[in-house]
């Protein structure tokens, strides 16, 4: 089998364990090539750490993208996630018509919010960049609060009912890409998950685990990064998003039972023998 080649488009937070720092080896782990584009280094991530450090790499961006373009390399999927600035989304979807082909998986995370709120990082304006990048996405991967941005809606706290869950679902896919997995989808208050949209055929599927209270970072790179993983190994959008599920709800789970300080991230490396097995059973 010809081994599959991501690209995945994050910043590198050194400490922290989120975007490149998962996105590296869960990519890896399914038996995909992740190649990598860091679009900062941070020492830790921002959420509720105060003095970081923060290396912009806007300027070397298109010169990494130029290079390659001279090796002739290809890329199965394009996968991007947090961007520092405004202007890191139009170099980023100028490397997307670059090195991308028709043959090329875009996935796009909107990474920019989360319960109910904009990081306090990027200006008001932000969310009409990332929609034009989800333009040009096959995937899309918001979470709710990204969702209503994208949207231009008022952020409503859940549950949410099945219908408007759904109604977001297609307006979202309204967008432009083919696919959208919503996640922290949750109808009652013991159960969270996401739920995917096909817009071709229409279909919706859910996918929960019992709810774990707490607020825990880098989950949404997990969630993106066995996503990205599942469906480089030709395993189909449900299904995919079944195994992402569960993947970070026991990367959770272990870190709850750990008690440890949730600001350092989650426990996935303890959950990708488990993971590589999904994804073995999935390719079947
Ligand atoms: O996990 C998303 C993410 C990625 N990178 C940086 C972040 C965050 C979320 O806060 O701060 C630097």
């Amino acid at each position: 089998m010809v081994q599959k080649r991501v690209l995945a488009i994050h910043d590198i937070s050194c400490f922290g364990k989120c975007s490149l720092t998962v996105a590296l080896p869960v990519i890896s782990a399914s038996g995909a090539e992740c190649t990598v584009m860091p679009t900062a280094v941070l020492s830790t991530h921002t959420g509720g750490f105060t003095g970081y450090t923060y290396r912009d790499l806007t300027e070397d961006l298109l010169s990494i993208a130029d290079h390659w373009k001279t090796l002739g390399i290809e890329f199965d999927s394009i996968y991007t996630g947090f961007l520092g600035s405004f202007e890191q989304i139009d170099i980023v979807s100028e490397i997307i018509d670059s090195l991308g082909s028709e043959n090329t998986l875009t996935i796009v995370d909107p990474v920019m919010a989360d319960g109910g709120n904009l990081y306090p990082i990027f200006g008001k304006d932000f969310p009409k960049g990332m929609r034009k990048l989800c333009e040009k996405a096959d995937v899309i991967l918001p979470n709710i609060t990204e969702a209503t941005l994208l949207l231009e809606e008022e952020y409503i706290r859940g549950p949410y009912t099945r219908e408007y869950t759904e109604g977001l679902l297609k307006r979202l896919g309204s967008i432009g890409s083919k696919n959208v997995i919503l996640t922290g989808v949750h109808c009652d208050d013991v159960h969270l998950g996401a739920a995917s949209y096909n817009t071709e055929t229409g279909s919706v599927s859910y996918s929960f685990h019992d709810m774990i209270p707490g607020y825990y970072h880098g989950t949404g790179d997990i969630f993106g990064s066995a996503v990205v993983a599942s469906l480089m190994n030709g395993i189909d959008l449900t299904k995919a998003n079944d195994i992402a599920v569960d993947f970070t709800a026991g990367s959770i789970l272990r870190t709850k039972n750990a008690g440890t300080d949730v600001r350092f991230g989650v426990d996935f490396e303890s959950g990708l023998a488990k993971f590589i097995n999904q994804i073995k059973e999935g390719r079947k």
